[in-house]
């Protein structure tokens, strides 16, 4: 066995294959790393400090926040406030963007975050991520960010399981780091990871059901018929974080599903387009799974507003050219 490969040695060899590269983009990635630390050590002892709970307020989108949220927003936020690599930052936590000043000004990109996505595990020590994307920075101005998916330069994310691992994609495959609390170091545990086309999981919160169309119904209940030629039936999975079960899928395929909900006035579903469907679609694709909301492509979008949600499935290329079938009203027709 050769020496570890750092998550910094991966990203600087990764940087020599692009000559024209200046090297900003590495040093975004690792400073990534660094909260991705920090967020960690803040909720391996959340418990003992009693940071975890509600913080008493709510989000733009009129959901609570756990301390733990703030505390990781907070994280992120200073964490790109030096050395003029991040013009303004983004995050579901925040109505506005955060613009920082001085030498950030004309910096050449512009990074947006879910911070401690899958809350509700904050105070049952489930599983939770932090996601991000980095963006090109345009204007400096919120337009910068109401556009497509595809203009992502990076994006990724750190799970804080019961190892922290580092995820992350620019573009030439999507490689994955755990964090080796002894040296307090990412080291490389998969390059260029592949998915399986199909899986044997589906996550999606079946509470839900009544709000669901007849398509994305019947969708579920294709998956849980049993028809062992086409792999059925499917179990399920459900963590109550996306990132989480969407990290289980790159590893042993299948889907996760938030279609829109009519019953709970989420028309749109509940997932944000631009902190967690752009970025993890982006990782996703990147490992020959695909994401779609059921009759377009996540990547290919682009949100009228900051926080705009969609339906979102991801997954498998299997399990999602069958959500569009069904999407379309032909799946069952198909089947005979
Ligand atoms: P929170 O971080 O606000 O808990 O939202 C997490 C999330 O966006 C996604 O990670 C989960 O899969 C999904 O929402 C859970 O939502 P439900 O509680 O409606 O199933």
């Amino acid at each position: 066995m050769g020496a570890p490969v750092t998550l910094d040695r991966f990203i600087l060899e990764g940087q020599r294959a692009h000559p024209a590269a200046t090297g900003e983009l590495s040093l975004l990635l690792m400073r990534l790393a660094v909260a991705g630390k920090r967020i960690a050590s803040e909720l391996a002892v959340a418990d003992i400090r009693r940071t975890h709970g509600s913080a008493g307020t709510e989000n733009v989108q009129g959901e609570e926040q756990k301390k733990l949220d703030v505390r990781a927003n907070d994280i992120l936020v200073e964490t790109f406030d030096y050395g003029g690599l991040v013009s303004f930052v983004a995050s579901e936590e925040l109505e506005e963007p955060h613009v920082y000043r001085g030498d950030a000004t004309n910096a050449r990109y512009a990074v947006l975050f879910d911070p401690l996505d899958g809350s509700s595990n904050i105070d049952v020590n489930g599983t939770l991520g932090t996601i991000f994307s980095i963006r090109p920075r345009r204007d400096g101005t919120e337009a910068d960010l109401l556009r497509p998916g595809t203009e992502q330069v990076a994006a990724g994310y750190i799970l804080f399981g019961p190892a922290v691992l580092f995820v992350y994609t620019s573009g030439d495959g999507a490689h994955v780091f755990a964090l080796d609390p002894s040296i307090g170091e990412f080291l490389l545990v998969r390059r260029g990871i592949r998915m399986p086309r199909q899986g044997r999981g589906y996550a999606v919160n079946e509470g839900r059901r009544a709000g669901w169309s007849d398509g994305d119904r019947s969708y579920v209940e294709y998956l849980k018929q049993r028809d062992e030629p086409t792999g059925r039936p499917y179990s399920t999975r459900y963590s109550g974080s996306m990132v989480g079960d969407v990290h289980r899928i790159l590893g042993e395929g299948g889907v996760y599903l938030y279609p829109a909900d009519a019953s709970s006035g989420r028309a749109s579903g509940k997932i944000r387009l631009l902190y967690e469907s752009h970025p993890l679609a982006f990782v996703v694709e990147q490992a020959g799974g695909r994401a779609s909301t059921g009759t377009a492509r996540v990547l290919d979008l682009a949100p009228k507003k900051l926080h705009d949600r969609i339906p979102i499935a991801i997954g498998g290329p299997v399990e999602i050219e069958m959500y569009e079938r069904f999407t379309r009203g032909v799946g069952a027709a198909e089947r005979g």
